[in-house]
């Protein structure tokens, strides 16, 4: 078995300084980044089952379904790299059609992955897997002393993508196009733009499973920076804006209060919101005209039920 865990740990007062630069701002907001503790990461697979939420089965079912085409027109790669793999479950198609030499896995979450990992790397014989314990969008570019030479394929999948603005989305791709190299290829799957009833039920499950998850981001906020949100006083609202072509996910206070966080007061007003996250869906060529911009042209691409993968060279 060959196996290697990196942690870059995470600076604790990014998080204190990003939280209280967030509230502070005006709308106040929390990058969703800061969702992904260890209950976070359990809640978050939770959603994934939910029947609303069908954005990962229905990714799994076209990747299962078209996998020798995707494959074909991936070709011989030596080199998965995966930013944000969490419990490495999807890259395992990947690794069974193409047979490469290395994995490379990155996760802010950075023990679950390497358990997740290890498990991987007794299964795969002969491939040599690398967990990076890192918040990619700080520390990306130090992963590429891990990653040996060859072809490279980048893996980012899920849709998370759509958790960062237009803007945003272009310079991680352009980040990623770096790490590939000039032979290297990114596949990457997307949520498309569908029925606004069914995204609203998608981040609004009746189990109130998304509500959880939402919610604690303020139960971490107590835990760990010692702040005295009480989340019965906040409510989960998630909708569609169709404007932007995006889900906003927000707490919205239900009462005028303060919050303390690291001896610092915030007030919120009755009904104000904390913005936790954006989902943007995309049509496909809205989406590769985003990918071009950061230097990725689209070499292939598949559809299934409001879900597309593309791949880019
Ligand atoms: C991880 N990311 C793609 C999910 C999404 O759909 O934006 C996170 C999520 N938030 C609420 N439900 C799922």
């Amino acid at each position: 078995m060959s196996f290697l865990f990196k942690d870059f740990p995470a600076d604790r007062d990014d998080f204190r300084v990003d939280v209280l630069a967030g509230l502070a701002a005006c709308p106040k907001s929390i990058p969703p980044k800061y969702f992904y503790d260890e209950p976070g990461c359990r809640l978050f697979e939770s959603i994934c089952a939910q029947p609303e939420y069908t954005l990962t089965r229905t990714e799994q079912a076209l990747m299962a379904s078209r996998l020798s085409d995707i494959a074909a027109a991936i070709g011989p790669v030596d080199c998965i790299v995966e930013p944000g793999a969490g419990d490495c479950a999807k890259v395992r198609l990947l690794l069974d059609a193409l047979r490469p030499s290395q994995l490379v896995v990155m996760d802010i979450a950075g023990v679950p992955l390497a358990a997740a990992a290890k498990t991987l790397a007794r299964d795969y014989q002969g491939l040599a897997v690398t967990a990076l314990g890192m918040d990619f969008l700080h520390d990306l570019e130090a992963a590429a002393p891990y990653l040996q030479a060859g072809r490279r394929l980048i893996y980012y999948p899920g849709s998370s993508i759509g958790n960062f603005p237009p803007d945003a989305a272009t310079v991680l791709l352009a980040r990623f196009r770096q790490l590939a190299g000039s032979e290297g290829r990114l596949l990457i799957g997307f949520d498309l733009k569908k029925d606004p009833l069914q995204l609203h039920r998608a981040y609004n499950d009746a189990a109130g499973v998304t509500a959880a998850f939402n919610l604690n981001l303020l139960e971490r906020l107590n835990r760990e920076l010692g702040a005295d949100f009480d989340p019965a006083r906040f409510r989960h609202y998630a909708f569609y804006n169709p404007v932007a072509g995006r889900i906003e996910m927000h707490l919205a206070s239900l009462a005028e209060q303060d919050v303390n966080v690291t001896g610092q007061r915030f007030h919120f007003a009755l009904g104000e919101t904390l913005h936790t996250e954006h989902s943007y869906k995309f049509r496909r060529d809205e989406f590769s005209a985003i990918a071009k911009n950061a230097g990725w042209q689209l070499a292939a691409e598949w559809e299934r039920d409001g879900f597309a993968v593309q791949l880019y060279g």
